[in-house]
C-alpha cells in the first residue's frame, strides 16, 4: 500500500511514549506530532517545531487524543481445540485444577481435542480470539504450543500460529511448549518425552524455523526443574531462547535455574522466594505476571510484586489465553487485574504490556516504546489520561489503530 512507503505526520497528539528515559509519567510528550517513514518512527517533535518546518506527507489529525505503543501480548495459548468449561464447573464445586489434571483432565483434554483438529480447524478457532486482542489494541502477540505433544501435532499447532501472523495484521512470536505435560503415551516415562523433546522435536522446530523460543510447566503436575533443565540447553544449542512457567502452583526454584539461562522471561511466580528474585533480577530475566489464570483459579498466593519491584525486575503483564486456567481474550482485563489483584500502578500495567513485554519476546530494540527508530505500532484512545486505558472496561476507546504504519480503523 502507498501509505506504508511515504511519510506520514499524526499532529496534535499527547504522546505517552513509555519511553523510560524520559522523566514524565508515561513518557509523555504533550501537543507533539509523531512524523512516521514506512514502518519506521522518524522523530517525534514539538507541534511549534513542525509548524515552523512545514509539513511534507500525509497528515493525520490527533485531535489532542492520547497516543501509547500498540499493546503486547506476551503470553498466550490461544491455539487449542475443545473447551474446558465443565472442568470449569466442577472447580467450581471444589475440584482443584491439580487433582482435574491428575485424572486426565485439565491440559490433556485440551490435548484430545487438539489432536483430533486439523491445522486449518486450528487456524480457524483461533482467529476470533486473536481477532479479539487485536481489537483491543494488540499489535504484538505470543502463542505457544503444547497441546499437541507430539513431533507431529507439536508442528501442525506452529504451522497454525505462523499461518495466523500471515493471515492478520499482527506480529506474532512463536514458542514451542512441548513440555506442558506428559502425554499418555509416556505416563511415568517423562524422562524419556524430554529425550523425545530432545532428540527431535526440538531439532525438527528449529530446522523449519516455527519457534523463536521454548518453553516449559515446571510444576509437581508437569516437568520437575531437572527435566526443565535439559530442555533449555538444547533449545540454547539450536539457538533458540528460553523461557518457563515457574512457581505458578509450588515453590520447584524453576525461576534460579531458569534465570541462569539468561531467560527472555520467569512466567507466573506466585511461589517465587527470595532467590528466586534474586537471580532474576541478576540475569535481567522479565518477571511475566498473569493475573487471568491467579484469578480464574481463585489462588490466595501472589506473587511478590514488592520484591520484584525493589529488586528492579521489569515486570510484564500478559493473558495467559488458554482455555483452562485464563479463558480472556482481553489484555486490558489482564492490564486492570493485575492493579486491583497484585497492585501494580496502571502506569506499571501499560509498561507492562508494553515496554516490558517487547523485552520479554526479544523485542525491546524494535517495539514496546514510541522512540525514533522504532516500529510504527501506536494507539490513538479516546481517553482523558492512559489510566483510563487500564481502569475502565466494556466501552471501547479505542479510535484507531497502526501497525507498521498502516492504520486500521477499529472503532465502530
Ligand atoms: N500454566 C497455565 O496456567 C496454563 N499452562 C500452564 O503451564 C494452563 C494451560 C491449561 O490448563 O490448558
Ligand atoms: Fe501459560
Amino acid at each position: 500500500l502507498a501509505e506504508t512507503t511515504q511519510t506520514q505526520i499524526w499532529i496534535n497528539a499527547r504522546i505517552a511514549t513509555m519511553d523510560p528515559t524520559r522523566a514524565a509519567p508515561y513518557g509523555e510528550f504533550a501537543n507533539h506530532c509523531l512524523v512516521v517513514n514506512g514502518d519506521v518512527i522518524d522523530r517525534i517533535v514539538p507541534m511549534a517545531e513542525l509548524e515552523s518546518e512545514g509539513v511534507a506527507g500525509i497528515v493525520h489529525d490527533v485531535g489532542g487524543r492520547w497516543v501509547t505503543p500498540g499493546l503486547i501480548d506476551c503470553h498466550t495459548h490461544l491455539v487449542f481445540a475443545g473447551n474446558r468449561v465443565a472442568e470449569w464447573e466442577q472447580r467450581l464445586s471444589g475440584v482443584s485444577y491439580a487433582e482435574i489434571a491428575r485424572l486426565g483432565g485439565g491440559i490433556m483434554n485440551t490435548v484430545r481435542a487438539t489432536r483430533s483438529a486439523s491445522e486449518d480447524e486450528l487456524v480457524a478457532s483461533a482467529k476470533p480470539r486473536a481477532q479479539a486482542l487485536i481489537e483491543e489494541g494488540v499489535t504484538c502477540l505470543e502463542i505457544k504450543s503444547g497441546y499437541g505433544l507430539t513431533t507431529a501435532d507439536e508442528l501442525k499447532m506452529l504451522r497454525a500460529v505462523r499461518r495466523l501472523g500471515q493471515e492478520l495484521p499482527v506480529e506474532i512470536s512463536s514458542t514451542l511448549l512441548a513440555a506442558h505435560a506428559v502425554p499418555p503415551e509416556f505416563t511415568g516415562g517423562a524422562d524419556a518425552y524430554v529425550d523425545l523433546i530432545l532428540n527431535e522435536i526440538i531439532p525438527k522446530v528449529a530446522e523449519q524455523q516455527l519457534a523463536e523460543a521454548v518453553d516449559v510447566f515446571c510444576e509437581s503436575i508437569a516437568f520437575n526443574v531437572d527435566q526443565c533443565d535439559r530442555v533449555w540447553p538444547a533449545a540454547k544449542r539450536h539457538g533458540l531462547a528460553v523461557k518457563g512457567h515457574v512457581e505458578q502452583l509450588s515453590n520447584q526454584h524453576g525461576a534460579v535455574r531458569l534465570a541462569a539461562h539468561r531467560a527472555w522471561s520467569a512466567d507466573h511466580l506466585e511461589y517465587l522466594d527470595d532467590a528466586g528474585v534474586s537471580a532474576l533480577a541478576a540475569s535481567g530475566t522479565t518477571a511475566v505476571l498473569l493475573p487471568g489464570a491467579y484469578y480464574f483459579l481463585r489462588q490466595a498466593k501472589k506473587p511478590p510484586i514488592e520484591k520484584l519491584r525493589a529488586a528492579g525486575v521489569p515486570m510484564a503483564v500478559a493473558t495467559d489465553y488458554n482455555p483452562g486456567t485464563s479463558p480472556f481474550a482481553s489484555i486490558r482485563l489482564a492490564m486492570n487485574l493485575a492493579c486491583v489483584l497484585f497492585g501494580l500502578t496502571p502506569e506499571e500495567s501499560l509498561a507492562g504490556a508494553t515496554r516490558h513485554a517487547a523485552t520479554a519476546l526479544g523485542r525491546a530494540d524494535r517495539l514496546g516504546t514510541l522512540a525514533a527508530g522504532k516500529q510504527a505500532d501506536f494507539l490513538i484512545w479516546d481517553v482523558d489520561h492512559p489510566a483510563e486505558i487500564v481502569c475502565s472496561l466494556g466501552v471501547n476507546r479505542l479510535v484507531s489503530r497502526v501497525f507498521r504504519g498502516k492504520t486500521d480503523d477499529v472503532a465502530a
